[in-house]
């Protein structure tokens, strides 16, 4: 016990200090749930809040690692530094697109201005958003200016992260379907800015048009202090329209400043994140075969249909809290 107390202050004062092993090490005692694990998770929540957190998402293979990698670029140019944590979609299936991603972000390595670390959808305890949330928490820590926070536009884990970023960026690309799969996974209206990527290629202009035309009959029932999400084109390998895409992150970072709605994404961001972590503990303690909640007799009451399965989840909830109330005292 003392031994992890000691593991998890001097861990913390390595991520203060911005020393990447250190960080390493304390994202791996997160995401693993490691010892030392409750008093890091504490100090580095203490400790952050300062970082600003940028969500880029967007459907699979609109470019958002090479969008990515491009814009850590242009904000290393205006001095900043930036922890990226890029979800990998595909490695469960490929075992390749991890590497993909090292690649891409190769360029980046050598600077101690810049931090990446790649989780991949499975592995981690608690769920891929979950882990993303965390491993985002210890690089605020630990320091960087901001944290990019990359995920594909599938899912839920998508939508949990979203809620936790200051600034949204919804990338989409020219093709056939691309903004459909958009509209399909209910990342349109998340977007603070809109980027489409890929502009080299010759119908990214009418993709460009299409988005801001949906936007535009947004805007009509939107209030009037409401904030307009630009769009903008970007070609992700050669940077052009990646300085306008760091313009505009500030642009509604000040925006949310002047008009106070910081405090309020803030407090979205804590409202989704304890909801989820009260989900997580619920069904881990539901799973956990050392806490005695009576299922098997529940599983006997139902299929006899002497209680209702409705009846017999809630006794077992109730017996969760209870057990829960008794270990705390
Ligand atoms: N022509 C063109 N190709 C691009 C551009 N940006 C990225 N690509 C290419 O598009 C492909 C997908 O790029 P990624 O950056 O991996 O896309 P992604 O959205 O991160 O993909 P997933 O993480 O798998 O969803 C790669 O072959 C990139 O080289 C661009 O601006 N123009
Ligand atoms: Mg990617």
């Amino acid at each position: 016990m003392i031994a992890s107390v000691a593991l998890g202050s001097s861990l913390f004062d390595g991520v203060v200090a911005r020393h990447p092993p250190s960080v390493a090490r304390a994202i791996t005692v997160i995401e693993s749930r490691l010892s030392g694990f409750d008093e890091l998770v504490e100090e580095i929540w203490s400790a952050g809040g300062r970082a600003r957190l940028i969500g880029i998402t967007g459907p699979p293979g609109t470019g958002k690692s090479t969008l990515t990698n491009a814009l850590v670029k242009q904000l290393r140019c205006r001095g900043r530094t930036i922890g990226v944590v890029a979800v990998d979609p595909s490695s469960a299936l490929t075992g390749g697109a991890i590497l993909g991603d090292r690649i891409r972000m190769a360029d980046l390595n050598g600077d101690d201005g810049v931090f990446v670390r790649s989780l991949s959808s499975r592995g981690s305890l608690g769920g891929i958003s979950s882990a993303t949330v965390d491993v985002a928490a210890v690089l605020d820590a630990a320091g960087y200016d901001d944290v990019v926070i990359e995920t594909v536009g599938a899912g839920q884990a998508d939508v949990d992260i979203v809620g936790i970023t200051e600034t949204v960026i919804v990338v989409s690309a020219p093709g056939l379907g691309d903004d459909i799969q958009m509209i399909k996974a209910g990342l349109f209206e998340l977007a603070d800015l809109h980027v489409v990527n890929k502009s080299d290629r010759p119908d990214a202009r009418r993709t460009a048009l299409q988005i801001s035309s949906m936007l535009t009959q947004l805007s009509v029932l939107a209030e009037p202090s409401a904030w307009h999400p630009p769009v903008i084109e970007t070609t992700a390998p050669s940077g052009t329209g990646v300085d306008a895409l760091a313009e505009a992150i500030d642009d509604h970072g000040s925006w949310l400043r002047t008009e106070g709605r910081l405090d309020e994404r803030l407090r979205r961001a804590a409202s989704s994140r304890i909801r989820e972590l009260a989900k997580e503990m619920l069904i881990s303690r539901l799973h956990d075969p050392s806490l005695d909640l009576g299922f098997a007799d529940a599983v006997d009451d139902v299929a006899s249909r002497r209680t209702s399965p409705h009846a017999a989840a809630a006794r077992m909830l109730g017996s969760a809290h209870t057990h829960d109330r008794e270990v705390s005292t």
